[in-house]
C-alpha cells in the first residue's frame, strides 16, 4: 500500500465513522474538523518547557518576527499559526465560541496581549498570516509544559493539542524529568504505541551550552551525540539537534542595514573588535561614535552574542554578500539542519503522519464513546494500522534508532536510509546523488536487495531483528517497483532521464558557481595579503624614519656636548689666563712695593748716615740725640722721657721673647751708649719710642 493508499483507507475510515455519530452534534463537528484537516497542511506542534526558545525557533521556521517572544512567561495559551491569504486572527473561548478580532496588519504585540488572557478564558489563537513558510506546514505553540496554564488546565488540554498535531517539535535546553515524562506521554497515546509519533528534540539555545563560548553549538552537539546513544531517550524521539534558535531568527530577517553594521564593526581592529566582544556590557557601552550604543544594544539582542561573533568572524573569513552570511548564519545556527530534517521526517511522510491522526481520531472517538455496529470499524481500524508497511518503516526506525535493533555498522546505516530515515526518493533510500542516471539506480536497488535477502535467511538473527529486516527488504522492493514503473512507462523515464539531465546540469551550474566563489575568495585573501605586506612595509619605512631622526637627535645632542665642552674649556683657559695675568700684576705689584721698600730703605740709610755723622759730631758717647737734646734743654718733659724710657726699656725687655727673639734681643741689648753702632739691617724694624724719633723717621 503507497502512502496516498494509505491516507485514503484512513479517510474513508474517519467518513464512516462520522455515519455512526450522525446524531451527536458534537462528535460529528469534531471528526468533521478532522476530515478536513487531511488536505490542509500539516501541524506540528512546538512544544517544551517555559522559555524553551519555542517563540523565537516559530519565527526562525517561518522567517519572520510573527511569534512574540519575551524574557518572561507570556505564552499561556496555545497558539496556532497558520497560512492565510489575509492576516487574520480568531480568538477561541473555551465554550466553543469563535470570535474574529479585526487586524490589518499582524504584529507581535497584539498577539502578545491576546496571549496574556488566562487559558480558561481563551483557550487557543489560531493566527494566519500570508507567510510563505507557513505554507506547507501550520505551527502550532503550546504553553510551556510545567508553566502555570498548564498545571491550571491539567495536561488533558496539552494532550488535546497535541492529538490534533501531526507531528512534536520538543524544544528542551537540557533533558530532564518532566522532558521524558512529557514525551513518555505523547507515546502513550493508543495509536501511537503501535504507530510512533514523529518526535523531534531540537536542544535548544544552544549557543548557552558549555561556558557559552565559541564552541558552544559543538559543545551541544556531543551532548546530542549522547542523548542519541541513551535508549530512554530514544525511545520517544528520533532525532535530536542542537540549534540556536536566536541566530535561526535573526539569520533568518536579516537586513541589509544589519549586515553593513556586522561588516563594519568585522573591519575594526583585532584588539578593537577583542574588547568590543569582551562581554555584552562592553559591547553596548564601548566608544564607537560610528555605531550608536543603542543600535549596537538592539543587534546584541537580535543576533546575541555568539550570533555576532560568529558573523564577525565568518566576514573576515570571506563572506562578502548579505546573502552568503545568510546562508551561512542559517548553517552555524543548527536551523539548516533542523529544517531538513523536519523536511525529511515531517513533510516527505505527510501522507503518512495525516493518515496517523486520521486514525488517532476514529480510535479516540470509538474509545470515549463506543456505540452498537462499531465493531467492523474497530476491526477495519486494526487492519489499517497493522498492515501498512509505513507504519511497519516507522516502527522499524524507531527500534534502530532507539537500539532495541542493532545491525552489524554498515548494515545498520543502509537500513535506516533504505526505511527513509535520510528522504524518500529512491535516490535518497539508496544512498545516491540525486544526479544518478536511472541505469545506476536500477543497478544500485539490484545489490542492495541481494544483500537483504541474505540476512533474510541469516540463522544468527533473533525475531525482532528478522522482523526488522523483512521491512527493510520490503522497502528496497518498494524502490526496485518504483524503478521498473518508471521503465514500463516511457513517458515516465524519459521524464526522470530529463530530470536528471537538468539537475545534472544544475549540479554543473552550482559547480561552476562555486568555482567562482572560490576564486573570488582567492582574490579577496590575495587582496588582504597585499594590503598587509602595504601595511608591514609601511611600517618599516615608519620604522627606518624613526630610527633616522632618533640618529639625527643624537648627532645634534653630542654636537651641542662637545661645543659646550669646548666652551668649558675656553672658560677654564680665559679664567687661568686672568689668574696667571693678576699673579703676574701681584707679582709687579709686590715688586713695585719691594723697590718701593728698598727704595725707602736706600733713603732711610742715607738718612741714617748723615745722622750718624751728626752724633759723631757732638761727640757724646753713651747719648742718643734724644737724650742729649734734652739734657741740653734740662727740660722736665725731657726728663720724665728719660725715666719712661727706661720704664718702656724695661717693658719692652719683659714683653721681648715672645716676639722674634733674636731682633729684639739686638734691639734690647744695643748698647744706649754712643759708641753702640745702630745696625742697618735692623734699622727698619728699630721703633724710636720718643716723639722725636717718631718725628726723625717721619
Ligand atoms: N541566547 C539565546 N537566547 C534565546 C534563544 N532562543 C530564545 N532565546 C531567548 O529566550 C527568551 C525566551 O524566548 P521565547 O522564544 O519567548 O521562549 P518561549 O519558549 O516561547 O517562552 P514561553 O512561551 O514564555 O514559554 C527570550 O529572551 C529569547 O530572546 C537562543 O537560541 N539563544
Ligand atoms: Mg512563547
Amino acid at each position: 500500500m503507497s502512502t496516498e493508499a494509505l491516507l485514503e483507507r484512513a479517510k474513508g475510515l474517519l467518513m464512516r465513522t462520522m455515519t455512526f455519530y450522525r446524531d451527536d452534534p458534537r462528535t460529528s463537528t469534531w471528526l468533521r474538523d478532522r476530515l478536513e484537516r487531511l488536505d490542509q497542511p500539516l501541524r506540528i506542534a512546538v512544544s517544551g518547557r517555559v522559555k524553551s526558545g519555542k517563540s523565537t525557533l516559530i519565527n526562525a521556521l517561518i522567517g519572520t518576527d510573527l511569534a512574540p517572544t519575551d524574557a518572561e512567561e507570556r505564552t499561556q495559551v496555545t497558539t496556532f499559526y497558520q497560512y492565510g491569504p489575509e492576516p487574520k486572527i480568531l480568538v477561541h473561548t473555551p465554550h466553543g465560541a469563535v470570535q474574529n478580532v479585526p487586524v490589518s496588519t499582524l504584529d507581535s504585540a497584539t498577539i502578545r496581549d491576546l496571549q496574556h488572557w488566562r487559558p480558561d478564558e481563551v483557550s487557543r489563537l489560531v493566527i494566519e498570516s500570508p507567510t510563505p513558510g507557513l505554507q506547507a506546514i501550520t505551527l502550532i505553540e503550546t504553553p510551556g509544559v510545567a508553566s502555570a496554564a498548564v498545571q491550571e488546565t491539567g495536561r488533558s488540554a496539552l494532550a488535546q493539542i497535541l492529538s490534533e498535531s501531526d507531528a512534536v517539535l520538543y524544544l528542551t535546553r537540557y533533558p530532564r524529568q518532566t522532558d521524558l515524562q512529557f514525551l513518555q506521554s505523547v507515546n502513550e497515546l493508543q495509536t501511537a504505541r503501535s504507530v510512533p509519533i514523529n518526535t523531534i528534540v531540537a536542544f535548544s539555545r544552544a549557543d548557552e551550552t558549555g561556558d557559552g563560548g565559541a564552541d558552544a553549538l559543538a559543545a551541544a552537539e556531543r551532548i546530542a551525540d549522547r542523548y542519541r546513544a541513551d535508549p530512554t531517550l530514544s525511545a520517544f524521539a528520533q532525532h535530536f539537534i542542537p540549534v540556536v534558535g536566536l541566530l535561526g531568527q535573526a539569520s533568518s530577517t536579516m537586513t541589509e542595514d544589519d549586515f553593513k553594521i556586522l561588516a563594519y564593526l568585522a573591519r575594526l581592529s583585532d584588539t578593537d573588535r577583542d574588547t568590543l566582544l569582551l562581554s555584552a556590557e562592553r559591547f553596548i557601552k564601548a566608544g564607537l561614535e560610528a555605531v550608536p550604543s543603542e543600535i549596537r544594544q538592539r543587534l546584541l539582542e537580535r543576533f546575541g552574542h555568539y550570533g555576532i561573533a560568529r558573523s564577525l568572524d565568518l566576514l573576515r573569513g570571506g563572506v562578502g554578500t548579505a546573502q552568503q552570511l545568510q546562508q551561512e548564519l542559517l548553517e552555524a545556527s543548527g536551523l539548516t539542519t533542523l529544517q531538513e530534517t523536519l523536511h525529511s521526517q515531517f513533510v516527505e511522510r505527510q501522507d503518512a503522519l495525516r493518515a496517523r491522526s486520521a486514525l488517532l481520531a476514529v480510535d479516540m472517538v470509538l474509545r470515549a464513546n463506543p456505540r452498537p455496529g462499531v465493531q467492523q470499524l474497530l476491526g477495519e481500524f486494526e487492519r489499517v494500522l497493522t498492515n501498512a508497511h509505513e507504519w511497519d518503516e516507522l516502527r522499524a526506525l524507531s527500534a534502530l534508532d532507539s537500539g532495541q535493533i542493532r545491525f552489524a555498522r554498515p548494515l545498520q546505516a543502509e537500513a535506516k536510509r533504505l526505511l527513509g530515515a535520510s528522504g524518500h526518493s529512491p535516490h535518497a533510500r539508496l544512498g545516491l546523488d540525486e544526479t544518478a542516471m536511472i541505469a545506476d539506480v536500477a543497478d544500485e536497488a539490484t545489490a542492495t536487495l541481494s544483500r537483504w535477502r541474505e540476512q533474510a535467511v541469516n540463522p544468527m538473527l533473533d525475531r525482532a531483528h528478522r522482523d526488522a529486516v523483512r521491512t527493510v527488504l520490503r522497502s528496497a522492493e518498494r524502490v526496485i517497483l518504483h524503478q521498473i514503473q518508471n521503465q514500463g512507462n516511457p513517458q515516465q523515464a524519459a521524464q526522470a532521464q530529463q530530470q536528471a539531465r537538468a539537475a545534472q546540469a544544475q549540479a554543473q551550474a552550482q559547480a561552476q558557481a562555486q568555482a567562482q566563489a572560490q576564486a573570488q575568495q582567492a582574490e579577496r585573501a590575495r587582496q588582504a595579503a597585499e594590503a598587509e605586506q602595504a601595511r608591514r612595509a609601511a611600517e618599516a619605512e615608519q620604522a627606518r624614519q624613526a630610527a633616522e631622526a632618533e640618529q639625527a637627535r643624537q648627532a645634534a645632542e653630542a654636537e651641542r656636548a662637545r661645543q659646550a665642552a669646548e666652551a668649558e674649556r675656553a672658560r677654564q683657559a680665559a679664567e687661568a689666563e686672568q689668574a696667571r695675568r693678576a699673579a703676574e700684576a701681584e707679582q709687579a705689584r709686590q715688586a713695585a712695593e719691594a723697590e718701593r721698600a728698598r727704595q725707602e730703605q736706600a733713603a732711610a740709610q742715607a738718612r741714617q748716615g748723615e745722622w750718624s755723622t751728626s752724633a759723631r759730631s757732638t761727640d757724646t758717647p753713651g747719648k742718643t740725640p734724644a737724650t742729649q737734646f734734652l739734657q741740653q734743654n734740662d727740660h722736665p718733659t725731657g726728663r720724665r722721657a728719660l725715666r719712661d724710657v727706661g720704664t718702656s726699656t724695661g717693658r719692652r725687655r719683659r714683653a721681648e721673647p715672645e716676639q722674634g727673639e733674636s731682633r729684639s734681643r739686638s734691639a734690647v741689648n744695643q748698647p744706649t751708649g754712643s759708641h753702640a753702632k745702630p745696625d742697618p739691617e735692623e734699622s727698619s724694624h728699630y721703633v724710636d719710642p720718643t716723639p722725636s724719633g717718631r718725628h726723625s723717621r717721619g
